[in-house]
């Protein structure tokens, strides 16, 4: 079609779209795309067959070419049947053709990329799909396999579709440190996540019970501190991840966390690690000490320069395997008992120094670094909010640091923004995805009665489930001024895997992450501004079997009995 014929047909749809949004604003659910656009409409719902010689033309692009012919394989063999049938009219002659026009095609994936795509499938002829970037156009791709269903293959005719997300930042957590997870389930996990138009793997490495990250420049570290040769990620699988993420719109964000959580590290290098080796606190620890079941967290010395040795090489290896802007250095969790446990640090702190300077000598050795390699370093919260141990903010200039948000819900996210800090939300109230069914309810007294130390237990602490509502419903900028929410970057969900491995990775994640995927891509309010969970439950549940269909172990969130028996 001319280039003023389609002006034409967006106008007469915008028109429609309009005048359908006063009269007939349901008739869009019958086609479920998840996560909903910021834009969709489909004013008299019509559909045309797929022609069996559909084909998809695009710009030549390494990722772009590769998902494209991945989209294509799909849409012809997918044939989803979708739980409610639309019902519609088949009209017009079958589609031939999907379009794609990109107008930037070197732009490449980094926060803030634009996202956005607009879709239009006419009645009879040639589909459209437009965007700035090849990343917005792989998003767009999505869409447009959402709109096809059955056997023989139906196309949702008559439909424009302008979408954007709301968080250019929109991730998933994976700590590959505490059980080990093959490269094939992240993979799995990052199609998942491309699927529900997520765009970051926050991929958590390295902790304390296992370094499985094998660096060229420190081998020892994966070498003896992994569960083992075949529980080790080469810079191999590290390049086909990375790519993978690529041919997917997701970025992968390393963390190598430090100087806390690195207990493992000591397998190869005891000297430069503290307390690696108490297995067991004392029963008169705090509270506090006793984290993510861990006695024997180990945290890097600040005080001995091989530790900067090592770490260099580290962040030198990590910086070449991944091309992200982002580098996420950790800085949890640091536990008092931990570095008080070493002589050396004894030392220091008899002559009147503190673990807050501590923490202060580690990350002004360390941060520059980082930055010096072209990367903007992500802490979680800790660094700057911790009670007892946390640096001076000057250390931290704003344009290179971005901190992760994990406690007080809302409230630490308003703190970080309020200093002028980007912030990324994952507030464990709401995000945190590692709790199991049966964990234990996270009552002090009962705990420390009933099951003893956290390591008996063998569980991390972690408070209920967090239901999909509980994730759909948080507003990650819940209290921000409009200036202080520009600061928030978007949210991750985090599955820690204390209690979770590759049998319950798909099922952990999914469809829970998908529900924060709509929240952080167009929202998770209707157009009167009332929380739009109810109509999301039957979407979220189709799109679920689908997710299923397309071999991702999600877990279900309704009996098919309720598909029978609507409303
Ligand atoms: N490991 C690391 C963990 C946790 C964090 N960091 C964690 C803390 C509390 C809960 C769940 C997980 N296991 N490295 C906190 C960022 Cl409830």
């Amino acid at each position: 079609m001319a280039v003023s014929d389609k002006a034409l047909f967006s106008i007469v749809f915008l028109f429609t779209a309009f005048v359908s949004s006063i009269s007939a604003s349901e008739s869009q659910s019958q086609i479920n795309v998840w996560p909903k656009p910021r834009t969709f409409s489909w004013p008299s719902p019509q559909a045309s067959l797929l022609s069996p010689n559909f084909s998809i033309t695009s710009p030549n692009h390494q990722h772009l070419s590769s998902a494209v012919a991945r989209y294509l394989r799909l849409i012809l063999t997918e044939h989803h049947h979708p739980l409610v049938t639309p019902t519609v009219n088949i009209t017009g002659p079958p589609l031939e053709t999907l379009t794609i026009i990109v107008s930037d095609l070197a732009a490449p994936l980094h926060h803030g990329v634009d996202e956005s795509y607009t879709l239009i499938v006419p009645r009879g002829g040639a589909a459209n799909l437009t965007a700035a970037t090849v990343w917005g156009a792989m998003r767009g791709l999505e869409t447009f396999s959402q709109i096809v269903w059955g056997d023989p293959l139906r196309v949702a005719t008559g439909l424009f579709v302008w979408d954007s997300p709301l968080f250019g930042h929109r991730g998933v957590m994976l700590d590959t440190s505490r059980n080990y997870y093959g490269v094939e389930d992240i993979l799995r996990t990052i199609g998942a996540m491309s699927a529900n138009k997520l765009n970051v793997f926050h991929w958590h490495i390295t902790d304390s019970h296992s370094f499985p990250l094998l660096l060229p420049s420190e081998p020892d570290l994966a070498g003896k501190g992994s569960y083992g040769p075949q529980m080790q990620y080469s810079p191999e699988d590290v390049k086909k991840i990375v790519e993978f993420g690529l041919e997917h719109g997701v970025r992968v964000l390393p963390e190598i966390d430090s100087p806390g959580h690195t207990g493992s590290w000591a397998e190869a290098y005891p000297e430069i690690v503290t307390c690696a080796n108490m297995f067991w606190w004392p029963a008169e620890a705090e509270w506090a000490d006793r984290l993510a079941s861990e006695p024997g967290t180990g945290h890097l010395n600040p005080l001995n320069p091989k530790t900067y040795q090592v770490f260099k090489n580290v962040i030198h290896d990590v910086a070449a395997l991944f091309p992200e802007p982002f580098y996420h250095s950790g800085a949890d969790e640091i536990i008092p008992g931990c570095w008080k446990a070493d002589p050396t640090i004894q030392t220091f702190l008899s002559n009147g120094g503190t673990l807050s300077q501590l923490l202060e000598i580690f990350i002004n050795s360390t941060f520059p670094y980082i930055v010096s390699l072209n990367r903007t370093v992500v802490y979680w919260e800790d660094v700057l909010l911790d009670a007892n141990v946390k640096v001076d903010p000057s250390m931290l200039p704003p344009e290179n640091t971005i901190l992760q948000t994990w406690n007080n819900g809302p409230n630490n996210t308003k703190k970080v923004v309020a200093s002028g800090y980007r912030a990324i939300v994952s507030s464990s109230d709401f995000y945190y995805l590692d709790c199991g069914h049966g964990d234990f309810l996270g009552n002090d007294s009962q705990y420390d009665q009933k099951a003893g130390s956290n390591t008996e237990n063998g569980g991390s602490w972690c408070g209920p489930f967090k239901t999909w509502q509980t994730i759909y419903n948080y507003d990650i900028t819940y209290g921000l001024s409009d200036e202080e929410a520009k600061l928030v970057l978007g949210g991750e969900v985090a599955l820690w895997s204390e209690q979770a491995d590759p049998t319950v990775l798909d099922a952990r994640i999914w469809p829970r992450a998908s529900a924060m995927a709509e929240a952080l891509w167009s929202g998770n309010q209707d157009k009167t501004g009332m929380k739009r969970y109810a109509d999301a439950m039957d979407r979220l549940n189709e799109w679920r079997y689908r997710m299923v269909a397309r071999g991702i172990g999600a877990e279900p969130i309704q009996p098919l009995w309720c598909i029978r028996n609507p409303g």
